[in-house]
């Protein structure tokens, strides 16, 4: 039997918590045969509500897990993780402008990133659900001043999964046939789901809809789509949230046989300022993230790069001072 590998989850009294941690206990992030250890990590008002959730899972006698550890003491949450899941966030309040967003989660980020630096394995793959994703992962990926940030990334598989789905949906076919799509930059309504590159069934998408519901629709939808469940449950999106984050995990560790988009630091490629953690295509092998550097793409592609990387470097630049 495999040793137990540890991992972390914040937020995990949260609704995507809820959502998230049977589902890893039951073995769909690591495999059936990975036993594994649970640090959850809450603020002290929610540590009722985690116990709560502690019970469920010794009530669900699950074969793989070896322990379950409630904290709202970073040091403890993060002590010896392999795999950090950063779910718990500052939700936006009323009159909170976005730089207050900014700022309250700078606070929390940075000081995660710092723990994570002292006290999870030095191997540890940091994955940042919490909004403002992208720039939440910046800063705990600089607060982590001994670990590369190629180990921290923010997710974007909700978004490129709501796109995979709707163009499968409008072609008529299985969401296995969509291939190569990507979702490109911020998590926030300025993110570029890119059809040039995709292809549905081995057919270029852009021979299978025409342009303007690519433009008019398709990518205001899927920019929009959080929003629209927000309307219609009253609640954001958590059962796909989870399910993004936990196959963006096992993605990373296991490795893929497709393209899909992660939010990673950016080298420069496809000229994307260095620094910043945005989404690109890539796939994973070896326990690595690998960016897609072979797309061509075209002056349409080109601008909403651009406009969703100005977004990014408009809150990198709110949040300096933590850097
Ligand atoms: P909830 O408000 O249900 O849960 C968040 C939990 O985090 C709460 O239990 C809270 O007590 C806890 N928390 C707050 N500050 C903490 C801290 N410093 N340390 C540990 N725990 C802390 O939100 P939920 O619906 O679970 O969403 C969590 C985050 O995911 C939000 O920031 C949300 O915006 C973000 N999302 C990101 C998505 C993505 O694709 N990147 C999509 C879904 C979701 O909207």
């Amino acid at each position: 039997m495999k040793e137990p590998l540890r991992i972390t989850v914040t937020g995990a009294a949260g609704q995507i918590g809820y959502a998230m941690l049977f589902r890893i206990a039951a073995g769909e992030m690591l495999g059936i045969d990975q036993p594994i250890i649970l640090q959850l990590l809450e603020i002290p008002p929610a540590m009722n509500a985690l116990d709560g959730v502690v019970m469920e899972l010794q009530d669900c006698a699950f074969p793989l897990l070896r322990r379950v550890v409630p904290t709202s003491q970073p040091e403890e949450a993060f002590s010896g993780a392999d795999f950090v899941l950063l779910v718990g966030a500052r939700p936006r309040g009323p009159g909170m402008e976005r730089k207050d967003l900014l700022e309250a989660n700078g606070a929390i980020f940075t000081g995660q990133g710092k723990a994570i630096n002292d006290y999870a394995s030095k191997s540890v793959k940091v994955l940042v659900v919490g909004n403002p994703a992208n720039t939440n992962c910046l800063i705990a990926a600089h607060n982590a001043r001994d670990l590369p940030p190629e180990q921290f990334s923010s997710m974007t598989i909700l978004d490129h999964n709501r796109a995979t789905a709707l163009l499968a949906e409008r072609t008529s076919v299985h969401i296995d046939a969509v291939e190569n799509l990507a979702v490109w930059g911020n998590h926030s309504a300025t993110m570029f789901p890119e059809l040039l590159s995709a292809t549905v069934g081995g057919t270029p998408a852009l021979e299978l809809v025409d342009f303007e519901w690519y433009r008019d629709q398709f990518i205001p939808t899927v920019q929009q789509r959080g929003a629209e469940i927000i309307r219609a449950r009253g609640s954001s999106s958590a059962a796909s949230a989870a399910n993004a984050a936990i196959e963006h995990m096992r993605l990373w560790s296991l490795g893929t046989n497709t393209v899909t988009s992660m939010g990673t630091v950016s080298r420069g490629d496809y000229d994307i300022a260095e620094g910043i953690v945005y989404s690109f295509p890539v796939s994973c092998s070896g326990g690595k993230i690998e960016i897609d550097k072979t797309r061509t793409l075209d002056d349409f592609c080109v601008d909403r790069l651009r406009l969703t990387e100005k977004e990014l470097l408009e809150e990198r630049d709110a949040i300096k001072h933590l850097l």
